[in-house]
């Protein structure tokens, strides 16, 4: 029999050679930090982490989160030798394993559970999709937010429901991204001693040392964020890594960041400690050395030794099954005392809505001065958050621009020690916001965050791991155009829209009126595997008069008839606040004998969802005399103005003026949408006498 620490040391240089032997047949992918921070992670798994592998999205688990995605086959023999469940899309665990060793052989081929970089929702225990470096740390900070508020919003005495601690393993490059530095500030101020960051300093990158480009002193940048820091200066003693997670474990209002000395490489002769150890195969010979360093058999390849998932079993696995045990009978009994809370907890862990999520949902009457879209928003927004106890959220220090604070009683500012406050202050991190908002959705509270449209290019990044790993974030960006006037061009949206629709599953939204605003909030809240991007006017908008013209209800199809008349022979086709131009423009036609109809198109995405007949139904293929109206960039828009219609919208970058001046200098006027209707017609015309 081995002893115990045999049987540990075997565990690590098992995890090491699937490692090395996975990215050997893949030919590609990183095997140095695997191979260096395999002590670290088994430490961490074996020891500390609660978390059932029987039973992987369990609510009060620990999470592990892998910063440096490159290093993904450190978490892939991981999951593999923990033998992690499989979860289907339902949240049901089912019985195979998340990772076979079929998966691992298959490492970076098509349908394989191991991709280049771990995925959420492809690989089950993968707690969030990494490789754009620093998106991981900021990730977990979400999650820490997340478990704070849980916590403070669920746990009653005797009943610690929420109490799970996030961790996640950084490298130089994380150290070195802006991104991160956000979102330590941010857990460093609200105090998320539930939160430990590993960072291993290798002092090695793709480029070669360090010392090329980083010269930070990580220790103290981190003490003056308010973090504890611990320093460990050997990755392979297991035993003062064991005391470095205990001692994170006990500071309650302290993020803890472990900085461990590693080796990248450890274990091969000619490549550790070289950058040649990060990002391609070792080679079939050096491979042979590090197995014989290791006292591994040097022809055996995607060896599992007898015992070594047995040990884990022993350790990780049934302490993580006596924990989630514990919780599931602790969690019955909280049912019969709190029914209500325990329903809020089942519903959001599947992503559901509670009853009566809608009511009281305000409607706006006709009104040509109208409202603000960001001001409308306000009220919806009020009113859902009222009866959704787990949507919470805030600005990059904008809310008063975005309007987007919840400002009934009890809704309060979460702050450290404030944990069950609904309203976050993100500060100006708009990226950290971003990735805080995928760590907090990861944890099944409903999050939103918000900003100037212009500003979505700084939390980009994060936008799109959201789309990626289909979570619903709600993104609430005002200021969408040049609408926004004097501030000028820095501060005016031109391409923004076009680039939010252009990121695959991401639902961009840009209501035309109130009452669409309204109806927008509707679809979004019912997303369950979509981010949506709710985007708003900073000035008033006429409410359009429902009585006279179309149902608003008509945004969850994405585009729909506002205003019509008996066979139409032009469209004008519009979003936001371009939408009431062509209502003008429509009128004005119709008076000339003219007849136009308005489509208005909140949604390019939900529209394309829809089935030909309806899509035909609104765009009528035969009708091609067509205007399409938007203030930003006027790309895309060929799409539904065919090729004979006209764009109107933005070629340039705006400018500094009132927005009556703008609106001129720019042509957004429904004069200049009359006339280009009347030339479609008048080329129609041209065409059919010749
Ligand atoms: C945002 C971003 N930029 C660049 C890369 C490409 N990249 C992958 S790994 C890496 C170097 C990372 O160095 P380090 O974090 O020290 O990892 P190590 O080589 O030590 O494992 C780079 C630049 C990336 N994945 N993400
Ligand atoms: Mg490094």
């Amino acid at each position: 029999m081995p002893t115990t620490s045999e049987l540990d040391q075997l565990c690590v240089n098992t995890i090491r050679t699937l490692a090395m032997d996975a990215v050997q047949a893949a030919n590609s992918g990183h095997p140095g930090t695997p191979m260096a921070m395999a002590p670290v992670a088994y430490s961490l798994w074996q020891n500390h982490l609660r978390f059932d592998p029987e039973e992987p999205i369990w609510p009060n688990r620990d999470r592990f989160v892998l910063s440096v995605g490159h290093a993904s086959m450190l978490l892939y023999s991981l999951l593999h030798l923990c033998r992690v469940k499989a979860v289907n899309p339902k949240y049901e665990v089912v019985g195979t394993l998340s990772v076979s060793l079929d998966d691992i052989k298959k490492f970076r081929q098509l349908d394989s559970k191991c991709p280049g970089h771990p995925e959420y929702r492809w690989t089950s225990g993968v707690e969030t999709t990494t490789g754009p470096l620093g998106q991981g740390v900021a990730t977990s900070v979400g999650m820490a937010i997340a478990g704070k508020f849980l916590a403070a919003t669920y746990n009653r005495p005797g009943f610690e429901l929420f109490g799970y601690h996030v961790y996640a393993l950084a490298g130089d490059g994380c150290m070195m991204e802006g991104v991160t530095q956000e979102a330590a500030s941010l857990a460093g101020h609200l105090e998320l001693g539930n939160l430990c960051w590993i960072y291993d300093s290798n002092r090695i990158t793709i480029e070669g040392s360090t010392k090329l480009a980083f010269s930070d002193n990580v220790a103290t940048r981190f003490t003056s964020y308010g973090w504890n820091v611990i320093r460990v200066l050997d990755a392979n003693d297991l035993d003062l890594l064991n005391q470095a997670f205990e001692t994170a474990k006990g500071y309650q209002t302290r993020p803890t960041l472990i900085i461990v000395d590693s080796h990248i490489g450890y274990g091969a002769p000619n490549k550790q400690d070289t950058k040649a150890a990060h990002g391609e195969p070792l080679g079939e010979e050096e491979v042979r050395l590090a197995k014989r360093f290791y006292g591994w058999p040097e022809d055996a390849k995607f060896l599992v030794p007898e015992g070594v998932p047995e040990h884990f079993a022993a350790g990780m696995g049934a302490r993580g099954a006596a924990e989630r045990r514990a919780w599931f009978s602790l969690f019955d009994a909280y049912r019969a005392a709190y029914p209500d809370l325990a329903d809020a907890v089942s519903r959001m862990q599947r992503r559901e809505l509670p009853e009566g999520w809608d009511a009281g949902l305000p409607s706006f009457p006709a009104d040509p001065k109208g409202v603000a879209g960001r001001d409308a928003s306000a009220k919806v927004q009020n009113a859902v958050a009222r009866n959704l106890p787990w949507l919470l959220g805030g600005a990059a220090d904008l809310a008063p621009s975005t309007k987007t604070l919840l400002t009934f009683d009890g809704a309060g500012d979460f702050e450290a020690g404030h944990y069950s406050a609904r309203n976050l202050h993100f500060g100006i991190r708009e990226h950290a916001m971003g990735a805080a908002l995928n760590g907090m959705s990861l944890s099944k509270v409903r999050p939103y965050g918000s900003g100037f449209l212009i500003f979505s290019d700084y939390g980009r990044p994060a936008i799109r791991l959201a789309a990626l790993m289909e979570i619903p974030v709600i993104y609430i960006f005002t200021h969408d155009s040049i609408g926004v006037g004097e501030d000028g061009p820095t501060h005016q949206p031109v391409e923004q829209l076009a680039s939010l629709r252009a990121i695959p599953g991401l639902v961009t939204l840009r209501p035309g009126d109130a009452n669409e605003v309204v109806e927008a909030w509707r679809v979004i809240l019912q997303l369950r595997h979509q981010p949506a991007c709710l985007i708003l006017s900073r000035q008033a908008l006429p409410t359009v008069d429902r009585s006279k013209y179309g149902a608003a209800s008509g945004v969850a199809q994405g585009a729909y008839t506002l205003c019509d008349a008996p066979d139409p022979e032009v469209l004008l086709i519009a979003t936001g606040s371009e939408v009431y131009l062509c209502v003008a423009a429509h009128e004005q036609l119709l008076a000339e004998g003219v007849r136009s109809r308005v489509v208005s198109m909140p949604s390019w995405d939900l529209f394309e969802r829809q089935s030909e007949a309806y899509r035909n139904d609104v765009l009528p293929p035969a009708v091609t005399a067509r205007v399409c109206v938007e203030q930003g960039s006027t790309m895309g828009w060929e799409r539904y103005a065919g090729s004979q219609g006209q764009i109107i919208g933005m070629h340039t970058f705006g400018a500094s003026a009132p927005l009556k001046d703008l609106q001129k200098k720019f042509g957004f006027d429904p004069g200049r949408v009359v006339a280009a209707a009347k030339k479609q017609l008048e080329g129609k015309a041209r065409a059919r006498v010749e």
